[in-house]
């Protein structure tokens, strides 16, 4: 068990190394969390992630540009990949199945790999589309997985208006399919006014917010159910 100090230090190697775009010292990083017996996912959130924020301000700062952007994923990749599959696995008593991706003209994929791990650790069924997904895609699947849920990522103003036509054509092919949105553009007023089913602004918040629209989804299928016998 590692020291406060120790992971502290280890928590901001990993921070430094997505600024840094040093993949290496991810990787490092990412082995001593595991060695010192870190929580993985205070790794992944409060190491590789938090870096990624500061990123973002350096590049609205016009201190980093787009080469610099894919540099600090590359690393941050790294470090996810070591991490990822040491993430505890969770059993909340629901499972479900959950179609998810990135929308059409949008290649922003960390935020939605990180939702879609928290949904693989909790034992769902997950199918990813990816980045860029034609928005027609996400109807075709859900109807091929017949899922409970379908989650979409946007990362950009110009691209989050594409969720709004994914949420009309499903809905209107099956009313009770639940979406969830997310992305840092979106936010819950906007998923109220385009009819999505939940917003979450994290992944941890994803992760429990689809259990309960996916318990509530089961228990109105097992109430008609009942009714129909
Ligand atoms: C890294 C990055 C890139 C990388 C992406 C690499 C990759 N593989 O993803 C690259 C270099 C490719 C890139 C390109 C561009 N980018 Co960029 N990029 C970023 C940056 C710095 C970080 C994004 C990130 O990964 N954050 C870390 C993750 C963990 O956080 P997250 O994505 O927000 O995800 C969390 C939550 O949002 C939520 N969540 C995410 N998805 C979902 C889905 C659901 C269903 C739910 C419930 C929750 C949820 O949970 C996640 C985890 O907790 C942001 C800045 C920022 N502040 O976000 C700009 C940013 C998104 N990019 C921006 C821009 C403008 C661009 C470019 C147009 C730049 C250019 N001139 O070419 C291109 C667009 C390319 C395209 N067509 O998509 C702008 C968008 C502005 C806007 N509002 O429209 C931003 C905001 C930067 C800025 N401040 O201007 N970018």
């Amino acid at each position: 068990m590692a020291t406060e100090e120790k992971t502290k230090e280890i928590l901001d190697k990993l921070k430094n190394a997505v600024i840094q775009y040093d993949e290496d010292t991810a990787k490092e990083g990412a082995e001593e969390a595991l060695k010192e017996e870190l929580n993985p996912n205070d790794a992944i959130f409060n190491g590789l992630v938090s870096g990624m924020e500061e990123v973002g301000r350096l590049f609205e700062a016009q201190e980093y540009f787009v080469p610099e952007l894919l540099m600090c994923a590359d690393a941050l990749y790294v470090g996810l990949d070591i991490l990822k599959p040491h993430v505890n696995q969770l059993d909340l008593g629901v499972k479900g199945s959950v179609v998810i991706g990135t929308v059409e003209g949008d290649v922003h994929d960390i935020g939605k790999n990180i939702v879609k791990m928290m949904f693989d650790v909790a034992g769902f069924e997950v199918y990813d589309l990816g980045k860029d997904v034609p928005l027609d895609k996400f109807i075709e699947e859900q109807i091929k997985t017949d899922s409970d849920l379908v989650c979409l990522s946007a990362m950009m103003t110009t691209t989050m208006v594409g969720m709004k036509k994914v949420i009309d054509d499903l809905k209107a092919k099956n009313p009770d399919i639940k979406i969830m949105i997310g992305g840092a553009p979106v936010s819950q007023d906007i998923a109220e006014k385009w009819g999505a089913d939940g917003y979450a602004g994290d992944a941890n918040n994803a992760l429990k917010d689809a259990i309960n629209m996916i318990s509530s989804l089961k228990k109105m299928k097992e109430d008609a159910e009942r009714k129909n016998s």
